[in-house]
């Protein structure tokens, strides 16, 4: 089940100089960022705030790391602005198969890794009236027995 808005992922030609607009316009600070290769990104998470569900949601802004990623490429055809939105759930597995059997594309055949050591996927735009849509399942929390 679907239970929050976990993110809105916004794309941007300087991530430094959006970090800074965020804090220095809203108060927004960064509460994580990170390289993810494999998606082609260099990216900030800023939380807003706590959800009921036990999560959390973030304005994620997205730096591409090279120009044939997905956010590179939306960038140079686009400019800057909304990229996606991303629906959190407990179970990205079960929620995408029974959204694929709905006839939806589902870009990845298994989830992949996001931010935080989250499992994410992807809904295909035009399946879902214009929007990139992208569903999430958060790392559980780290161990303390280590
Ligand atoms: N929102 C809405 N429509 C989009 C879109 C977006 N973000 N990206 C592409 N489209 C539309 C294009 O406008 C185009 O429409 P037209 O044919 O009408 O012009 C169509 O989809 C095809 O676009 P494209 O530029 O040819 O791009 P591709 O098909 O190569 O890639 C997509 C599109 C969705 C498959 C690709 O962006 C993708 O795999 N996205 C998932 C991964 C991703 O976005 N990673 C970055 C974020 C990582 C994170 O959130 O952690
Ligand atoms: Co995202």
């Amino acid at each position: 089940m679907l239970t929050r808005i976990d993110h809105i992922g916004i794309a941007c030609h300087d991530l430094d100089a959006t970090v800074e607009f965020y804090r220095a316009t809203y108060g927004f600070e960064v509460f994580h960022t990170e390289v993810n290769e494999e998606q082609g990104v260099r990216e900030a998470m800023l939380k807003i705030n706590e959800t009921s569900d036990g999560g959390a949601s973030y304005i994620q802004l997205l730096e591409p790391t090279r120009e044939d990623s997905a956010v590179g490429k939306w960038l140079a055809k686009n400019g800057e602005g909304v990229h996606h939105i991303a629906f959190g759930t407990e179970d990205v597995d079960s929620d995408s198969q029974a959204i694929r059997d709905k006839g939806v594309r589902v870009l990845y055949d298994q989830p992949r890794i996001g931010s935080m050591g989250s499992r994410i996927t992807f809904l295909h735009p035009k399946d879902c009236h214009g929007v990139l849509t992208e569903l999430v399942t958060s790392a559980p929390p780290a161990s303390s027995e280590h």
